[in-house]
């Protein structure tokens, strides 16, 4: 761990106490949450322009390394926004996150366990449908959602037109239009992250509303029991799922009392919630 330089020394106990995101979790994680108000995920399907967003929002303050334990290369940089510290974390691009690959497991255990402050979801706007599917799993975690809707430039070329309003009131989080390549639309992402950071705008967690009913009833009944377990656990359903499909990683969560940590900070987050105006 590099020491803060003089210019980047702030208070470290008010960073300890911040309830924004899971300090412990990070760490494990391998994320310096020193000197940092807010962790930003950037997570996404392959190709869709993550690095090129990650690049763009940090500059130079950006450095390199490993996953721990892992031989996935992870980039974290950090940028300052509304005289708030971002600390922001590169994900590998996939397609879902059930953990079928080391890369999954990365981004999975990132945006679950390491609960940021936001997840930025970069999706390609020219492929939308089937970058949703992604964006749909990570709301069903998490509502501290952003979607970046980027390679817009390429989407218009295309003779794409995008409702991206109709598609943030759907979806229940912002949704901001982008064209990272050429810096369009990144002002407005900036401001987006920071409003779901400090609470300003509120998601809403999304259910998969059309399931078999045998699948229904079995994810209901335990996801009831995982709730007895774990009361106020956010993403319960979720968690049902996943057992049902037989997940090692979150079965052991379970066993080891690792998924109550997450009961804690949802806590804190709720009460953030609770000041603060509901999103439009
Ligand atoms: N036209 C256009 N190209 C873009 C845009 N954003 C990114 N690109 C290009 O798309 C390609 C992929 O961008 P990356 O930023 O590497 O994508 P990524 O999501 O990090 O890719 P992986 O890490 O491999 O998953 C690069 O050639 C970028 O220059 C955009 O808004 N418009
Ligand atoms: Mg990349």
């Amino acid at each position: 761990m590099q020491p803060p330089t003089d210019k980047e020394q702030i208070d470290p106990a008010a960073c300890e106490s911040c309830p924004m995101y899971n300090t412990a979790a990070l760490q494990k994680l391998g994320v310096d949450t020193q000197n940092c108000d807010f962790v930003v995920a950037l997570a996404g399907n392959p190709n869709t322009g993550k690095s090129t967003v990650f690049n763009a929002l940090t500059g130079l303050r950006q450095h390199t390394g490993n996953w721990p334990g892992k031989t996935v290369t992870r980039a974290e940089g950090g940028f300052d926004y509304g005289n708030k510290r971002y600390k922001i974390v590169d994900l590998p691009g996939t397609y879902s996150l059930l953990a079928t690959s080391t890369d999954e497991e990365v981004a999975r255990d990132f945006v679950l366990f390491g609960q940021p402050s936001v997840t930025v979801v970069v999706v390609d706007a020219t492929r939308l449908q089937r970058n949703l599917s992604l964006a749909l799993q990570i709301l069903e975690i998490t509502d501290r959602v952003v979607i970046c809707l980027n390679l817009m430039d390429e989407a218009r070329r295309h003779g794409l037109e995008i409702d991206h309003r109709r598609l943030a009131r759907d979806l229940g989080v912002p949704v901001v239009p982008t064209a990272a390549r050429s810096g369009e639309g990144l002002k407005e992402l900036l401001q987006a992250i920071h409003d779901v950071a400090t609470g300003a705008a509120i998601g809403k967690r999304y259910n998969v509303k059309s399931e078999p009913p045998a699948l229904k009833r079995a994810t209901e009944q335990l996801a009831a029991e995982v709730e007895r377990t774990f009361p106020g656990l956010p993403n319960a359903r979720w968690i049902a799922r996943r057992l049902l499909d037989g997940d090692e990683r979150i079965a052991e969560a379970i066993r080891t009392g690792e998924l109550g940590e997450l009961r804690l900070l949802s806590d804190l987050n709720g009460e953030e919630h609770a000041e603060a105006s509901p999103h439009a």
